[in-house]
């Protein structure tokens, strides 16, 4: 019956995407041999760089010292090198973190602040890492997600495609991202359902037609995109170390971004019931009611409360899906180190692995990644520089850097100099040394997260009208009240960005409308972090003398 119910809404046609995506999946890579006749190079004057991004995967893992989540590969990789523990992306949101690290600019510098811009469009010339290192003679050339969506840089960062590789006949087709019918079946009911009530363009401009939030089915890593691009990435690798050239390869892992869908096996590796869930649930006393949006971005599941809170047991069943997929993108991490190894050329190749942000799974009661806060902002970060981090491999640092130091870092491990753009420094030093102190504080921005969570844009009138309205009221309500006659809805929505530095002590977070950033601030949030790592009060008020310090810092170095 349901099979008759979804073979009448695929002839519908749908699912365009889906099937073109499956059809990249099982396009055949017809095999080619350029043989090579320079032979392997085991020297090579520059090393090769692997590049590995990891989506919305925050700060939780074995060795960042958790004793629940999973992740073996990781931990023995930050034990091949230097591990960073206070690193901080530029924006908690895919498209201006990533367009921020790639250019070694920040957001703003860029003017990418929100998923819909591009770089190229504000900053045509700018030069981006791999761009660099084509330009340097690198063979540059990635898989999966780099860079945000749409926003590829295909042809001025990458040299080359990636191998598309032929997966087995025991993988299962996907649709919607899902492997079993049934929940194949909720995406597509689901999705018809809201297109009939809201429109279809709302829907589809908007991404609100989902599946369950989560999937546990019994199939091959290859089923999912992070298990066929990391085979991507192998057959790529292997057949780049026929040539001379160095190489930049990035691998751009998709998960534990939502949905949370892995195979099986790695829900299997823990047990649902003794996943403890978050204890801090409440948003910041006396914080910015403009801080923290509704969950909105988790609630879009079809299986999911459009408006009340999660139980305990949903709670847990989401936790246990993030780490399920922490588990799933650790062991792809595992076969390409592996492959790099098998390959010859571990010994020359730097590795970096990164996330463009962190994850709030119920901590200050939101779910979600759009905030200026630590469990968003922070995110883990490892170094394996051959030659460099040898004598020091297994150490970890205390450093306060950011996403936007990879950039001038990869110059100077690469021998190349750093384009005059670049807004971060080289985390050298600190790899040879990594008991190095902070040389400076780390930015982080956000426009109003609490109006613009999904995306990072105001919410298009659409949007505002379709299921989410009493949560938007909600937020609403909560701004007016506090601000007062300081609120207005155009200001909030377009005009007001949150900007967060985190010293060795503290976070500041200071709210201004960046039409008139010399202007007294809106609002301001200090918390301090050595005695509140869990950011639950904010002392700005309290102590008018540190913001006052910290907010001429901020001026000094931020712009
Ligand atoms: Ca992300």
């Amino acid at each position: 019956m349901n099979i008759v119910i979804l073979n009448k809404l695929r002839s519908k046609n749908y699912s365009n995407l889906y099937i073109m995506k499956n059809i990249n999946f099982i396009f055949l890579f017809a095999f080619t041999f350029a043989i090579s006749f320079n032979g392997f190079s085991q020297n090579k004057k520059q090393p090769n760089i692997l590049f590995i991004a990891v989506d919305d995967l925050r700060a939780e893992l074995g060795t960042y010292g958790s004793d629940i989540v999973k992740s073996p590969n990781i931990d023995k990789l930050s034990n091949s090198g230097v591990q960073f523990n206070r690193a901080y992306c530029q924006q908690a949101i895919c498209g201006p973190s990533r367009a921020s690290i790639m250019t070694g600019a920040r957001p703003e510098t860029i003017n990418v602040i929100d998923l819909f811009q591009d770089f190229r469009d504000n900053r045509p010339s700018i030069i981006t890492i791999p761009q660099y290192l084509k330009n340097n003679g690198y063979e540059t050339v990635y898989t999966g997600k780099i860079f945000h969506g749409q926003y590829t840089d295909e042809e001025m960062s990458w040299s080359r495609k990636a191998v598309k590789v032929k997966v087995g006949p025991n993988v299962p087709e996907t649709e919607g991202g899902y492997a079993l019918a049934e929940n194949q079946l909720m995406y597509l009911k689901n999705k018809i359902a809201l297109e009939e009530k809201y429109g279809e363009k709302v829907i589809r401009e908007n991404w609100l037609a989902k599946g369950p939030e989560t999937e546990c089915a019994d199939v091959p890593d290859e089923t999912y995109e992070d298990g066929y691009n990391t085979l991507s990435a192998i057959a790529t690798l292997n057949e780049m170390t026929k040539s001379d050239k160095p190489w930049f390869l990035g691998l751009g892992l998709l998960k534990p971004h939502l949905d949370w869908i892995a195979p099986k096996k790695y829900w299997d590796m823990y047990d649902e019931s003794s996943i403890p869930i978050a204890t801090q649930v409440n948003p910041p006393k006396d914080g910015a009611s403009m801080g923290l949006s509704e969950s909105l971005e988790v609630r879009v599941g079809a299986d999911m409360p459009k408006t009340a809170e999660f139980s305990p047991e949903l709670q847990k069943k989401l936790r246990h899906g993030y780490y399920a997929c922490v588990s799933y993108i650790d062991a792809q991490i595992g076969k390409m180190v592996q492959a790099l190894k098998d390959s010859g050329q571990y010994d020359n190749t730097i590795i970096v692995l990164w996330s463009d942000h962190g994850f709030n799974l119920g901590e200050m009661g939101y779910w979600g990644k759009a905030t200026n806060y630590e469990m968003a902002t922070r995110v883990p970060f490892i170094i394996v520089a051959p030659g460099v981090t040898d004598k020091v491999k297994g150490q970890q640092s205390e450093a306060l850097v950011e996403l936007v130091d990879v950039f001038p870092t990869l110059c100077d491990l690469t021998g190349l100099q750093q384009p005059k753009h670049l807004e971060g420094n080289s985390l050298v030093p600190i790899l040879k040394k990594p008991s190095l102190k902070s040389s400076k504080p780390a930015f982080s921005l956000f426009p109003t997260p609490a109006l613009r969570e999904w995306a990072a844009r105001p919410f298009t009138p659409p949007f505002r009208t379709a299921f989410f309205m009493p949560l938007i009221e909600k937020i609403e309500t909560k701004i007016k009240t506090q601000m007062g006659d300081k609120w207005n809805r155009k200001t909030f929505e377009k005009f007001v960005m949150g900007y967060a530095m985190r010293t060795d002590k503290y976070r500041i977070i200071i709210w201004k409308d960046r039409r008139f950033p010399d202007d007294t601030p809106l609002f301001v949030e200090l918390f301090d972090n050595e005695n509140d790592p869990e950011e639950t009060v904010n002392i700005a008020a309290e102590n008018p003398k540190i913001v006052k310090e910290l907010t001429t810092l901020f001026n000094k170095t931020y712009y």
